[in-house]
């Protein structure tokens, strides 16, 4: 990692990366909660929310809306991404260059490994190519760390997630995006495994706005920077609300219970 390379997607070394690829990863059905937000300008949008610090978007989405939005939206493209239809072992397909990333303006770049997959050589190596390449454009490089595949499925021991971030700082990530380990404690041991990369928490599948907020608060106790979200956010009724106390909790440091009444 290199100090300061994802200046453009964090504010005051924190993060609230909105993750929108569930079109690729996930299919219609994440959409089906809030079917506004199956249009990705509703999304972008969103990520207009001062909260926001980047907007994780695939190449199509993105050539069609970023350039309406260049001026307040940061992006950060999400150079691979497969299907839900897929059945094989986990694996990502790389679906654009860093280069062409460059060229519409992306502020850093996003790439899912999976830590063993029997893939994990092969993507390492795409990580590779995309990491240094992002570095000649002097862009972010922000990890979806998640190990599974064979034995692992989905993984969130701690041991696993301190893996997960460790393979971030190990591999040239600015940022290691990772599941939530399950406690504050497990969450500050994963966080020093990343040494000085940063560690953002994955949202995960909606959760009432209570249990969500708490998680996010223990996961901000416990070291990590920030937030890498989707559902979350966009699949809840008022998303502004979520963005609203999702500000407070990670940047403002507010309690749960004030960021709930804001
Ligand atoms: P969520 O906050 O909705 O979980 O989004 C985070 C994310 O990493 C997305 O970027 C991605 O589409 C999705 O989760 C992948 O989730 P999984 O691989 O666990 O199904």
């Amino acid at each position: 990692m290199i100090p300061d390379a994802d200046e453009a997607i964090t504010r005051d070394g924190k993060a609230l990366i909105l993750a929108y690829d569930h079109g690729i990863e996930h299919g219609p059905v994440d959409f089906e909660p809030n079917p506004e937000t199956a249009d990705p300008e509703r999304v972008f949008d969103l990520a207009t929310h001062d909260a926001v610090t980047a907007l994780a978007v695939g190449k199509g989405v993105a050539e069609a809306y970023y350039p309406s939005y260049d001026d307040d939206v940061s992006l950060l493209a999400k150079l691979n991404g497969t299907s839900n239809l897929w059945m094989g072992e986990p694996d990502s397909a790389v679906n654009w260059s860093v280069e062409y990333a460059a060229e519409l303006g992306a502020d850093a770049i996003g790439f899912t490994l999976y830590g063993g997959s029997n893939n994990e050589v092969e993507m390492a190596e795409e990580f590779r190519d995309a990491q240094e390449a992002a570095r000649e454009h002097d862009m972010g490089v922000v990890m979806w760390s998640y190990p599974r595949g064979q034995g692992l499925k989905n993984d969130t021991s701690p041991g696993t997630i301190a893996y997960a971030t460790r393979l971030g700082l190990e591999l040239g990530a600015d940022i290691a995006k990772v599941k939530y380990p399950g406690s504050p404690e497990a969450m500050a041991e994963a966080a020093r495994m990343a040494g000085p990369a940063k560690v953002v928490m994955s949202g995960g599948s909606k959760a009432d706005d209570r249990a969500f907020l708490e998680t996010v608060a223990s996961a901000i106790e416990g070291g990590a920077n920030g937030l890498a979200v989707g559902r979350n956010v966009f699949q809840r009724e008022n998303p502004v609300e979520i963005l609203d106390a999702l500000e407070a909790v990670i940047f403002e440091e507010a309690s749960v219970e004030e960021a709930l009444e804001h």
